[in-house]
């Protein structure tokens, strides 16, 4: 038989693929998709590169079955010598036995076959690999694994009993009188009836009295389950012989394997039948790895989104809090009112502007800077404002995600350092405050550059004006007439009837939207960096777009090539 090229890479792709399938977000369907993974990858490197890549290596003949059902003993006698131990005591962490003819060390003792496992050859068991036993007793071209139990209460031994029967060409599958409905071997069975792989039952330890009833109804069961090809022995439970069973037992299936490891055209029937079998089921089995990528894709995609409406709801609600003169309270008016001067010019209002003017310009400059008080309490409320929302944002966020799927498991118990803003977050929003407050001086510094305002405005101070925009800005006054403003803004409308008459209305509308802009686009970078960490916690764990594409091009390519061969 020869080596086709094009199949070992499109399986090497395939495997590579898989072995890289992200899932990483706990999900209800996550952990039966990584286990049909693992699975896959195991299976391509224990069996289908090494059976593709030496298709006349000898054959190897996993023995798996439920707990004491007699695989140990039972191999023990199919060679007349022990090799591997019968267990009393259960469970056991024992590491599966590899027993092959002399002549075929070479072909076990590497890495060929399942090369995760390290080969032990001396005395004791060990908690990993796989003990290798050369012996005469068994021809050249057949060798037995004597696998852990399929049902061990251990899971490391389930796995690696599951490994195992990946790694064969041929199953004997040894269960008993009392077992043999169990529900786990016939997972197992069914598994070998899709794949189509070699199989032999073994219906071991049957009370003589029993044998015709049992055998005929497990006979009927592997019929009705399609696997009425499978060579079914019968073994009665009887005493051992020095630890063996009788001869006239174990007999029949010593003889069938030998006569299988003697026959080179069985064995190659063999193999291609259960390697076929395990090809064509590559497909099913990506389809379910695939079948997770996607949940995790639906399920970070609801994770992103979750953190994108508290951010957004954020940003609203700030944008809200800025214009509906929800910040012209307390301080901030207090100061503004001390900015301003209280009293008499707020009766002159409705008077001439001129006259108005020059009353605060008066009140401006004999003040110790009022304008720095006010911008400092303007600056406290915006920044209070701010960081309100991204606390609220942040502990939404944890919220939703704690009921998503995945969710918890991103969070990782970081849920109270995630539930508020970041420690860099109170430098940030003084920051960007502070620079809004500059962009906003400067603003009016080139509003009044250059024109007739300029003098006006100098008399004024640039601060007093700055701080008179800020405050329409958070008034949202600008853009009503002069009538309307001091109906809409009370005390607050005077800086706008001030800011009106030193750089005229449509001026006044303009500079108050850029400034307006300028908070709206800090605020937006602020809540930016925030929900980034959420983003980058779900970008470490999310799988990327095209990552179920990829599975299924890998897939296809390996079903044409395996197709072509064919
Ligand atoms: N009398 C008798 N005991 C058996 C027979 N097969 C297995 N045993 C005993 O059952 C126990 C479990 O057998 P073992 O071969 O370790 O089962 P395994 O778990 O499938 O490997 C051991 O104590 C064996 O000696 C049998 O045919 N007759
Ligand atoms: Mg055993």
């Amino acid at each position: 038989m020869t080596t086709p090229t094009g199949l070992p890479d499109a399986l090497q792709q395939l495997r590579d693929t898989v072995a890289a399938a992200p899932l990483g977000l706990a999900t209800t369907g996550r952990d039966a998709a990584a286990r049909t993974a693992r699975a896959v990858v195991e299976q391509v490197d224990d069996y289908l590169l090494p059976r593709l890549r030496d298709l006349d290596a000898p054959l190897l003949t996993v023995v798996g079955g439920s707990t004491g059902a007699g695989k140990s003993t039972l191999v023990n006698s199919v060679l007349r010598a022990a090799v591997t131990t019968p267990g009393v005591l259960r469970p056991t962490t024992r590491s599966p036995v590899l027993v092959c003819s002399t002549a075929d060390v070479a072909a076990f003792s590497g890495d060929r076959v399942l090369p995760g496992l390290a080969r032990t050859t001396g005395e004791g068991d060990t908690t990993s690999g796989i003990k290798l036993v050369p012996t005469d007793a068994l021809p050249p071209g057949l060798a037995l694994v004597d696998a852990p139990d399929v049902d061990s209460v251990v899971e490391a031994n389930r796995e690696l009993a599951g490994q195992l029967l990946g790694a064969a060409d041929l199953w004997v599958f040894v269960t008993t009188a009392a077992r043999y409905a169990d529900a786990v071997p016939w997972d197992l069975l069914r598994t070998a009836q899709e794949r189509g792989t070699a199989l032999a039952v073994v219906l071991d330890r049957v009370p003589p009295e029993a044998v015709a009833e049992v055998a005929d109804d497990l006979a009927g069961m592997l019929q009705r389950a399609g696997l009425s090809g499978a060579r079914l022995f019968v073994i009665e439970e009887r005493p051992l012989v020095d630890g063996f069973l009788p001869e006239d037992q174990v007999g029949p299936l010593r003889q069938w394997l030998h006569a299988l490891a003697a026959d080179q055209g069985q064995r190659a029937a063999v193999v291609r039948q259960t390697l076929a079998g395990a090809l064509a089921s590559l497909g099913d089995r990506v389809d379910v790895v695939v079948v997770g990528v996607q949940e995790q894709a639906t399920a970070a995609e609801a994770l992103h989104a979750a953190a994108d409406a508290a951010y957004a709801r954020a940003r609203a609600a700030i944008d809200e809090g800025v214009g509906n003169g929800s910040l012209l309270r307390g301080e901030v008016l207090a100061r503004w009112q001390e900015f301003v001067g209280t009293g008499e010019w707020m009766r002159s209002l409705q008077g001439q502007v001129g006259r108005l003017r020059d009353r605060l310009t008066a009140a401006f400059t004999g003040r110790p800077n009022p304008a720095d008080d006010l911008q400092g309490a303007l600056e406290s409320g915006v920044e209070t404002l701010l960081r309100a929302e991204a606390d609220r944002a942040a502990e939404k966020t944890v919220t939703s995600w704690r009921s998503l799927p995945g969710g918890i498991g991103l969070l990782d118990g970081r849920e109270t350092e995630l539930d508020g803003v970041s420690p860099a977050f109170s430098g940030a929003a003084a920051d960007e405050v502070r620079g809004w407050q500059g962009f906003v001086l400067e603003l009016v510094r080139k509003e009044g550059a250059g024109k007739r305002s300029q003098a006006r405005l100098l008399s004024w101070g640039v601060n007093g004006a700055g701080a008179a925009l800020m405050i329409a800005v958070f008034a949202s006054t600008a853009g009503l007439s002069g009538a309307e403003v001091v109906i809409a803004g009370g005390t607050t409308a005077v800086g706008q009837r001030l800011l009106e008459a030193v750089f005229g209305d449509a001026a006044v509308r303009q500079l108050a939207m850029d400034a307006r802009e300028d908070l709206d686009a800090r605020a937006d970078r602020l809540l930016r960096a925030e929900q980034a960490r959420f983003d980058e916690l779900l970008a470490g764990a999310a799988p990327q777009l095209d990552a179920a594409v990829e599975l299924r091009a890998a897939a296809a390519a390996l079903a044409a090539a395996h197709g072509a061969r064919a």
